[in-house]
């Protein structure tokens, strides 16, 4: 079965075991210890991943894909889940998921980072707050016309966008100023065999005061 190399406090990897689970593909999971150097972590995870970061995922025939939204993308189109239906609805998928790779990963998961980890200098975490207010303005403007990011259903693009959204409270973001999101969120929930964060990523290595990640 594909192995994934993660980390519980990761919505990055989140998306990537939630869309696993979506699927219905089992698999294993590797917790790395991101409060050790790079350079120390253990030889397989390294020998896996091109960046040194998690999420990484090793397929069976032993492909190893990095970066979320790329390992979302393989997975949509190796089980044929979870993909836009025509040609245009593909290209929007992966519209929404270069949006979520320069915007959403830029602001959210790193203001949760330095409200709840390792603080960031205060300026830099102003900053993270003002473009996540933005972020999430986006999304509502588009949610409150449609149910799901591209109109046919739900897609790699809203696994890929919901993965730190479960924590905007440890951001010190309250959703109930974006009523869309709220409501896209609860579509989401719904879908069958969700689970939430930390139900569905085995918790292991805490993340240490001062780890920057
Ligand atoms: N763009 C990457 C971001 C991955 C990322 O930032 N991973 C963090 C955890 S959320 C990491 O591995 N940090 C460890 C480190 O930088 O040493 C993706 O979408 O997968």
């Amino acid at each position: 079965m594909p192995i994934l190399y993660c980390h519980h406090e990761s919505g990055h990897c989140y998306k990537v075991a939630l869309a696993l689970t979506l699927m219905g593909v089992d698999f294993e999971q590797r917790p790395v210890d991101l409060n050790r150097l790079r350079e120390l972590r253990s030889e397989d995870f390294r020998n896996a991943s091109l960046f040194g970061e998690v999420p990484v995922l090793v397929f069976d025939d032993g492909l190893a894909v990095c970066q979320s939204n790329a390992i979302l993308d393989t997975l949509a189109r190796r089980y044929g889940r979870f993909d836009g239906r025509t040609e245009a609805e593909k290209v929007r998928v992966r519209e929404w998921l270069s949006w979520e790779g320069n915007r959403l990963a830029m602001s959210l998961p790193h203001l949760r980072f330095s409200r709840s980890f390792t603080a960031a200098n205060p300026a830099v975490e102003a900053w993270f707050a003002e473009r996540t207010q933005v972020d999430l303005d986006t999304l509502q403007n588009h949610l409150y016309c449609t149910d799901f990011l591209v109109s046919s259903g739900p897609t790699i693009a809203d696994i890929s966008a919901c993965g730190y959204m479960f924590w905007a409270d440890q951001a010190r973001i309250n959703l109930d100023s974006w009523p869309a999101v709220q409501a896209w969120l609860g579509r989401i929930r719904a879908l069958p065999g969700w689970r939430a964060p930390y139900d569905l990523m085995r918790a292991r290595h805490p993340i240490l005061t001062g780890t920057r990640t």
